[in-house]
């Protein structure tokens, strides 16, 4: 028996499950990335608000590559699992807001025309750092991105996210509709800006007056997403089959935090986030670098040096006590940069990091979180890094992890094996780490050169000596004695 509307009435009693009509709701959010994140995250704040009655902001789900999760839920009538798992114990509930899923790539022009529509009026994105083909140190749109340059010549099938966000808002400009509100999901630094930066030009490059139209006419706010959601492995779904009693072909697995702040300007309308637990703020900028260089920052850090020293996942890199100081060292040294509202409680904020990243339930494999670190890099770790050499403060943590990103894109681990290593930049990465060999002094150097991700601060002789002897102690003691070593002083603040 598979999961569907027609099976929702034998899950057992226990499980909560849509109770509204599904039928009645109608879409008024297009989706682009329905991963595991958004599907455990935004979808829930939906499922919440649509049980509660508002019935006009159902999910048009769509990928902008992939088949494999429309052809996982559409034959599930895109209902799907959502399993909470807190170590105690896991809460299952079935989540009906997305109502129908769209390929981008196998029909661009349904999916464009479903954006254009004028039951949409939000477009929120999760389409992962990568996914905005911007150059992460200076957050403006690269043109030369082999899509971006695609998606110019061919504007009415666009592959990239920002080709199909100007193509659908040149056609609502056409029709002389509103535009919808931009959403963006995804942990980049000032999100909501950057992707209006990367979009306005994009669509000044099609047209000066389109360029001019989303300007004056299109919303594009910031939030800060928070929500710990590891990839699902084929023992989540054979544990969720027997708990529901039938199959699910894609639940998603999660912990109990869950956390959306939102800037409140939107220009066709929104939900009633508030009441879905959602904060709605006027500036959302200190929670996101809260969050990006407290959560994000230490979840590299443990991420490419939990993996050098051989642990799975983050759960398991988090029971060496020497691997959990080093998370709270590169905590308390971000700490410092950021400018928090009166009445945040950041050390109790970082205390709930270390016991989330602890949840010896989610089995988020540090190899997933290692990927596409030149993306990362700059706003989870580099920002607090320039901030601290400004404030004439060391930065030895941050760059024991910039070094761990370093040792790992080399491809090559502490026993010799291959890595696995994605991102979009890694053949490059791995070019410059063949040439130079593993020798600190010249890999550390010839890495910090990549423009893109390091920008100026990559030739800041300060960053250059501290992060070559990071480097070269990884070399010589390997991660697990490396990061012991660091993670031995007494904590400062
Ligand atoms: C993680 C994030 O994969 C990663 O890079 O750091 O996905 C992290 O789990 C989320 O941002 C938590 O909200």
């Amino acid at each position: 028996m598979r999961l569907s509307a027609s099976t929702l009435d034998r899950l057992p009693a226990a499980i909560r499950r849509p109770r509204y009509d599904r039928t009645t709701v109608k879409p008024g959010i297009v989706h682009l990335g329905v991963g595991a994140f958004h599907r455990a995250h935004q979808a829930v704040v939906i499922d919440d608000l649509l049980a509660a009655g508002s019935a006009e902001w159902g999910i048009v789900g769509a990928s902008l590559r992939s088949p494999e999760t429309r052809d996982a839920l559409a034959p599930q009538d895109c209902l799907y699992t959502v399993a909470v798992s807190s170590g105690a114990g896991t809460e299952i509930r079935v989540i009906g807001s997305l109502l129908a899923m769209e390929v981008g790539k196998e029909d661009p022009e349904r999916l464009i025309s479903r954006m254009a529509d004028p039951a949409t009026r939000i477009v929120s994105l999760t389409v992962t750092e990568k996914g905005y083909c911007h150059t992460p140190q200076t957050g403006e749109l690269d043109e030369t991105h082999p899509d971006i340059v695609h998606d110019l010549a061919n504007p009415h099938a666009p592959r990239s996210a920002p080709g199909f966000l100007v193509e659908a808002l040149a056609r609502r400009k056409a029709a002389n509709l509103p535009p919808f509100t931009v959403l963006c999901c995804d942990n980049l630094s000032a999100n909501g800006r950057t992707v209006q930066r990367i979009v306005s030009r994009f669509a000044e490059l099609r047209a000066k007056d389109l360029g001019r139209w989303i300007e004056d006419h299109a919303a594009f706010p910031c939030t800060m997403v928070d929500r710990i959601v590891p990839e699902t492995t084929a023992a989540d779904r054979s544990a969720i089959a027997s708990a529901l009693g039938m199959t699910d072909a894609w639940p998603v697995m999660t912990e109990p935090f869950t956390q959306w702040i939102v800037e409140d300007r939107f220009t066709a309308g929104r939900p009633d986030f508030a009441a879905a637990g959602v904060q709605l703020v006027s500036d959302v900028t200190p929670f996101e670098h809260m969050k990006l260089r407290l959560l994000n920052a230490s979840h590299s850090a443990l991420a490419y040096l939990g993996y050098l020293a051989g642990y799975e996942t983050i759960a398991a890199t988090m029971t060496d006590a020497s691997f959990a100081a080093l998370a709270a060292r590169v905590m308390d040294d971000a700490a410092v940069t950021l400018q928090m509202p009166a009445g945040t409680d950041l050390a109790a904020y970082q205390a709930s990091l270390l016991q989330r990243f602890a949840n010896p339930a989610l089995h988020h494999r540090t190899w997933q979180i290692a990927m596409d670190g030149s993306q990362k890099l700059p706003q989870r770790l580099l920002g607090a890094m320039r901030d601290r050499l400004k404030l004439g403060l060391p930065i030895e943590p941050h760059a024991l992890a910039v070094a761990g990103w370093m040792r790992y894109v080399t491809a090559r681990d502490e026993r010799g094996n291959d890595i696995d290593v994605r991102d979009p930049i890694a053949a490059k990465l791995k070019a410059i780490a063949q040439e130079t060999g593993p020798v600190a002094e010249r890999l550390a150097p010839a890495l910090l050169a990549v423009e893109p991700v390091f920008g100026t601060l990559g030739s800041d002789p300060r960053v250059v000596s501290v992060v070559t002897r990071q480097l070269a102690q990884l070399f010589r003691l390997g991660a697990r004695q490396a990061v012991a070593e660091q993670a031995m002083p007494p904590r400062t603040r």
